[in-house]
């Protein structure tokens, strides 16, 4: 007799189960998410047909036009998180300062950092977007900002939400990845992606190169050897959405770049919710990640919307390229 599939509600009570100590407020708080992405996915597949679309008359801290959807997909994550009473501390890319929380939240014992949809430039365009998120254990005194700016390799969990030709909800806890199809006839998300393993080495690499007069020499000879490379023939693949770039190489294999150069001297691409949740889930997938000189898990954030160098995705792309920036600079 076939068994009925498995749903993310159930995946996430069994491996709940696997922790004898654990009291459900983590569930909880992934189940909230889950709701938010069921929500934020209903209005990113309608944006078209309702007066949402297009861009707010605000902008975030970068100085960015907020599209009204980033508007939306945030305040749906701060109001599925924050009646939960679990959440002592949040950052979002579109809040300058942390997410002000109502005071059930203070005894939480998790902290939560968010892009509640990157990559929204593409949203009139009808580009797949995402929700990226990263989950800590809250920080050992009571500093809520410490507890958001503990380093990657701290997070307890990692994952993103693709609004693509269909919407899946990929996440790790630190056991591998999984990823799970939103069956909209039912309004669940279906494990359609068990153990997700990212290949040793690719054939895509992901990089705008319009900035390759802005890069340094190592990057510029690293992307000259991939596009000439002796054993295998690269494409060049670039959506400019984070999300849906990073989840077609974790599936196919291959690398994303995004370095810094003489204009983005950090890199464009923030630490807290967007480097350092990828890194965890493409470390758990097999893969690497780096700025460049060190393990993007390893750095030790200092501000919410820092930016960072990121390049991860298999391991023969991503420790060739730290032997160019070696050799090269
Ligand atoms: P560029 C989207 O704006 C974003 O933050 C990421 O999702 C994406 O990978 C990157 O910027 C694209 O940047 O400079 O190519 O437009």
């Amino acid at each position: 007799m076939s068994t009925s599939p498995m749903s993310l509600s159930r995946f996430m009570l069994e491996e709940e189960r696997k922790h004898p100590k654990a009291v459900g407020d983590f569930t909880l708080i992934l189940e909230q998410i889950a709701f938010a992405a069921k929500i934020i996915s209903r209005e990113v597949n309608k944006a078209g047909l309702v007066s949402i679309l297009g861009a707010a008359s605000t902008h975030n801290i970068h100085g960015e036009t907020q599209q009204k959807l980033d508007l939306f997909s945030n305040e749906e994550m701060i109001k599925a998180l924050d009646p939960t009473g679990k959440v002592c501390a949040m950052a979002s890319e579109e809040m300058d300062d942390m997410v002000p929380v109502s005071d059930k939240n203070l005894e939480g014992r998790y902290a939560v950092v968010f892009d509640p949809l990157d990559g929204s430039s593409n949203i009139d365009v009808n580009v797949s977007i995402g929700t990226i998120f990263g989950i800590y254990k809250r920080a050992n005194d009571n500093d809520c900002l410490k507890s958001l700016l503990q380093k990657g390799k701290e997070l307890v969990c990692a994952g993103y939400v693709i609004y693509g030709s269909s919407t899946m909800f990929v996440y790790t806890t630190g056991n591998g990845v999984n990823g799970f199809t939103l069956d909209p006839s039912v309004g669940e998300f279906l494990l359609s992606h068990p153990n997700i393993k990212i290949p040793e080495y690719g054939k895509i690499y992901s990089i705008n190169e319009s900035n390759y007069d802005r890069w340094t020499k190592g990057i510029q000879e690293y992307v000259k050897f991939i596009k000439n490379h002796p054993d295998r023939q690269y494409t060049a693949r670039w959506i400019g959405s984070l999300v849906a770039d990073f989840h077609r190489n974790l599936l196919k294999g291959g690398v994303f770049l995004y370095p810094e150069d003489t204009k983005n001297t950090k890199g464009k691409l923030r630490l807290l919710y967007e480097a350092n949740p990828m890194s965890f889930i493409v470390e758990q997938a097999g893969g690497m990640s780096t700025n460049g000189r060190e393990r993007i898990l390893d750095i030790q954030p200092t501000s919410l919307h820092e930016k960072t160098p990121l390049i991860l995705g298999s391991k023969y792309e991503v420790e060739l390229y730290l032997q160019y920036r070696e050799k090269y600079g």
